[in-house]
């Protein structure tokens, strides 16, 4: 990489941010503002995080999009960028990333191609050091980990991976020159969003698809359209209220959430509602219907069944049609939006095994076997099968912190954090987008703005003050955990196995790691600081 004049030098930063996406970037924004010397590493060989790696066919932002998922603290940012689609593909988000780097002039503070191996906090003197696969070692006072919450993906520990001789892909890491389907005989395992959104495309291309289904999921049409000019003109000239209305609103979205509970409604209401939110697509129908679909068993199963109903009518074949109903609580497991999913298993060459029914055995040189026995040829194979969320991509790095503390062992046993962005043992390291943080279950670039300016905030306090680090005080991990769990027990999401509850990865703690507060979560930031960094321990 080269480096410009303006670079800062390594010897003397005093931020070292990890993360080239939403996050990290507006984080070098506003600490650049600030003047202190930040650089941003990254592995990928352009900006965006998880959106880099994520080009699989059909891959879209499934949030309600367009003009909603993108930075939204400069009017500027927002006027100077046309969101062509209501869910924008990978390639917008890309292009929209690489508009704000220029914008914002952050190239020049950005080491792509850089892999950090590791990260230590030395005691003497008080800085964190990093060391990159490029042979670099760099110290700065602060770090910043934005490392993303879906970006450490999860190949399933099936046995025979090593034997089969077809390609292998992981929706997770794409390759960015893309795939040719054509005339293949394509397996596909895993049913979440990304399996979900590239099934139809891969099964238009290829000869043969087989799905390999553990769970079936409820999907909603995304109803991806293109974006009129007046909507946009509209939303660019009322981008302040815009801006007003998706921080006060529970998942980070201009849309006001549903109030009514959905046992007040008779049978013949509910439907003509859900089926008119039904035929507007998106998120809205789980959100936006009623305010008790995802804290109610019996309002939940009013949508639930719902989607079941559409289900069964879309798929032609019932036994199929059968092996794709959900089961559990709508909206607990991560709601997918889709674009004529359910239509695919109509086609002639496609072919759906429920995993439930007949598990996978082994995969062998040529296909996949099942326990009956089956034989699935296969000249590719597809892994759909998710992410290490929230906490993998932070547990890969493993920071040390004090007294050579591993984050390994730090959270051996849960994942204890304070206001799920600071670390107990580990002073002067903020993550955006940490666990117990609303990060996905709300608008994640507007999360990533709000953590960020708050680390912008907490740092400036530092520094005005003559202190050299923060870090939470004894105990308070606990407290905040339980805070955190409080809000999530009065909703359905700990009843349902998830990566939510950290239960698609054999091993990990069961603990639903979500700040489900939304606005709450980001008072509390602010109290916090308010109140002197209340719960830290500040020092020269
Ligand atoms: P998800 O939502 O974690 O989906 C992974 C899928 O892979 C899901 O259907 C899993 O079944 C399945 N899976 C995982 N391991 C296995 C094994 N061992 N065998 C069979 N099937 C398996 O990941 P996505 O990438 O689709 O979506 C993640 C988020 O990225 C998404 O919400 C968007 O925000 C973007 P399971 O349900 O666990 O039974």
């Amino acid at each position: 990489m080269e480096a410009t004049a303006t670079q800062a030098s390594s010897s003397e930063l005093d931020v070292i941010v990890i993360g080239a996406g939403f996050g990290g970037m507006y984080a070098l924004h506003l600490l650049r503002e600030m003047g202190l010397k930040t650089r941003v590493y990254d592995a990928a060989d352009g900006v965006g995080g998880v959106w880099r790696w994520n080009g699989y066919p059909g891959a879209r932002v499934d949030f309600p999009g367009g003009p909603y998922y993108c930075y939204t603290f400069s009017e500027d940012l927002v006027k100077g960028w046309d969101w062509p689609e209501s869910q924008p593909d990978q390639k917008s988000v890309l292009a929209y990333m690489d508009y704000v780097a220029d914008q914002l002039d952050l190239r020049r503070d950005i080491q792509l191609d850089t892999w950090v191996t590791d990260a230590n906090f030395n005691e003497t003197t008080q800085r964190w050091i990093i060391e990159t696969d490029q042979g670099e070692s760099v110290s700065a006072q602060f770090i910043i980990c934005a490392v993303g919450t879906l970006s450490a993906a999860h190949k399933p520990d099936i046995p025979g991976f090593d034997d089969f001789t077809g390609e292998v892909y992981h929706t997770g890491r794409w390759p960015s020159s893309g795939v040719d389907f054509s005339g293949k005989r394509v397996g596909v395992i895993g049913t979440g969003s990304s399996g979900v959104q590239s099934i139809p495309v891969i099964a238009r291309e290829a000869d043969q698809l087989t799905v390999f289904q553990r769970t079936p999921q409820y999907t909603i049409p995304a109803r991806n359209h293109l974006l009129d000019e007046e909507f946009l003109k509209h939303t660019k000239e009322n981008w302040p209220e815009i801006r007003d209305q998706m921080v006060a609103s529970p998942f980070g979205a201009p849309i006001a959430a549903g109030e009514r509970s959905a046992l007040e409604d008779s049978e013949a209401e509910r439907n003509e509602l859900y089926e008119s939110l039904w035929q507007k697509g998106g998120f809205a129908i789980a959100f936006n219907s009623y305010g008790d679909i995802l804290t109610n068993k019996d309002a939940n199963y009013t949508l639930a069944e719902f989607v079941r109903s559409k289900i069964r009518a879309t798929v032609k074949d019932p036994a199929t049609a059968e092996k794709l109903l959900p089961d559990y609580y709508i909206g607990t497991k991560r709601l997918i939006l889709d674009t004529g999913y359910h239509e695919t298993y109509n086609r002639d060459n496609v072919t759906l095994v429920s995993l439930k029914e007949d598990p996978i055995e082994k995969i062998t040189a040529s296909g996949i076997r099942t326990a009956s026995g089956s034989e699935y040829p296969l000249d590719m194979l597809i892994l759909a099968t998710g992410y290490d969320a929230v906490t993998g991509a932070m547990q890969r790095l493993n920071p040390k912190g004090r007294n050579g503390v591993s984050l390994n062992e730090a959270w051996a046993s849960r994942y204890n954090t304070y206001l799920g962005m600071t670390i107990p043992q580990f002073p002067n390291l903020f993550m955006i987008h940490g666990p117990e943080t609303p990060s996905v279950l709300y608008n994640m670039p507007l999360g990533a703005e709000l953590e960020a300016e708050w680390i912008r905030d907490c740092i400036d306090h530092l520094r005005k003050a003559g202190l050299g680090t923060i870090e939470p005080a004894a105990g308070v991990e606990k407290a905040w955990g339980d805070e955190v769990l409080e809000i999530a027990n009065e909703t359905l999401f700990p009843h349902t196995d998830s990566w939510y509850t950290g239960a698609n990865i054999p091993g990990k703690h069961r603990q639903f790691a979500v700040h489900l507060g939304g606005p709450l979560f980001f008072q509390r930031l602010t109290e916090v600081a308010d109140k002197g960094y209340e719960g830290f321990v500040l020092q020269n």
